[in-house]
């Protein structure tokens, strides 16, 4: 059995998760409408520290300036009840038709001036909300084929766009980053920035940088075939780990959404270790709400959502377990020694050593015995079976 998790745990949940009414492309929805308010009360009940939300997740789309104070008032209302906090903010720039060649990108300028102003005014309640992090998940800025698109001018508007948004934030004083989400495909054929990698590229040009980093999530990466462990590592290392989107992916395929966990559980548990323990010879680390962005099955009625719910938490917290034996196991860090895993950290150069130090040092290479240092072994698979050993509770 996992812990019962607590605030401290800083788990997250987006309210378009556990209400989302389960219409997909070839159904209609399998449940109906779940109240915003309801979710809080129903979150803060399971354990959850926060929430998350796209504009349109609490005010419908087109509601008149009456009837969204109305709303959000009541919305408040049940944060206050609860002590439910908002820490994450996002926008819905992909489900109204207008959207449909992308907010940002759009080729008509109309729709680019559009998004903007949806956006700019849901980063104000952002600010209002207390939260820290203003997500951009791009789903529709891209195209289904390569002609439709000036792909110089879509990554120019792009940039135009987010740098516009930090700006705003900046000038108003507003305590918010920017972590923008990539994803491959899907609703688009192809995604512009696809990738942790993709994004970071763009966000290094950008005239504001400094408050725009990522929000990945796990079955993202997952459906380009990448390491979503490798991928947040980078964006830890590049200071750009704003943000997190906990999910499960089985392979490359259509965006399961899955429970965290219920994908490619091995893989899960080194993304915790990672979040919870941190690199294995220091280095930055996450801090962050532990966010859960999945779906629960349409096969689900309440009770599932809401077990659904409880079973991201209860696999985080299973896997922190798990990891934490892991790390403090001393076969396991005289595995990490033998392996050379805590040997990385020693820069290849010595302190003060230069290129030319290096070329006239003949036994890193003249002399060096080649054969004989390609002999070692570094006993991966060893130390790979000791995660795996721990991960199922066996040792
Ligand atoms: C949408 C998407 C998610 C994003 C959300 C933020 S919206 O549900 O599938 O991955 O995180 O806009
Ligand atoms: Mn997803
Ligand atoms: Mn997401």
């Amino acid at each position: 059995m996992a812990a019962q998790p607590t605030r401290a745990d800083k788990f997250s949940f987006g309210l378009w998760t556990v209400g989302w009414n389960a219409q997909d492309q070839f159904g209609s929805a399998s449940r109906p409408w779940l109240d915003p308010v309801e979710s809080v009360h129903k979150l803060a009940e399971l354990g959850a520290a926060h929430v998350t939300f796209h504009d349109d997740d609490v005010v419908p789309f087109g509601s008149d300036d009456a009837e969204r104070d109305k709303i959000l008032s009541r919305f408040k209302g049940a944060l206050d009840e609860t002590g439910i906090t908002v820490e994450m903010v996002t926008t819905n720039t992909f489900s109204h038709p207008i959207f449909k060649d992308g907010a940002f990108t759009s080729n008509d300028r109309r729709v680019r001036r559009y998004g903007l102003r949806k956006v700019v005014r849901n980063v104000d309640l952002a600010a209002e909300l207390g939260a820290d992090t203003f997500v951009m998940w791009g789903g529709r800025e891209g195209a289904e084929y390569d002609s439709a698109k000036d792909l110089n001018a879509a990554h120019d508007r792009y940039a135009e766009g987010i740098d516009t948004v930090a700006a705003y934030i900046k000038e108003k004083g507003y305590g918010l980053r920017i972590a923008l989400e990539p994803k491959p495909n899907e609703p688009r054929g192809d995604i512009l920035l696809p990738t942790i990698g993709h994004a970071i590229a763009l966000i290094d040009r950008l005239e504001h940088s400094d408050i725009v980093g990522l929000n990945p999530e796990v079955g993202h990466e997952q459906m380009a075939g990448l390491n979503y462990t490798q991928g947040i590592a980078l964006a830890l290392w590049a200071g750009k780990l704003f943000h997190i989107d906990l999910n499960g992916q089985k392979s490359i395929k259509y965006d399961q959404d899955l429970v965290f966990g219920h994908g490619d559980l091995f893989s899960a548990f080194a993304t915790v270790d990672l979040l919870e323990n941190g690199f294995p010879s220091g280095g930055p680390t996450y801090d962050g709400p532990r966010h859960f962005d999945y779906k629960p099955s349409r096969t689900e009625d309440f009770q599932g959502v809401w077990d659904s719910a409880s079973a991201n938490m209860a696999t985080y917290l299973l896997l922190k377990e798990r990891a934490q034996a892991f790390r403090a196991d001393p076969e396991v860090q005289a595995a990490f020694e033998e392996s050379g895993v805590l040997e990385l950290a020693q820069p290849t150069l010595a302190a003060g050593e230069t290129l030319a130090d290096l070329l006239a040092d003949r036994s890193a290479y003249e002399d060096l015995d080649v054969d004989a240092v390609a002999e070692r072994g570094f006993g991966f698979v060893r130390l790979n079976q000791l995660a795996l050993e721990h991960a199922l509770g066996a040792r």
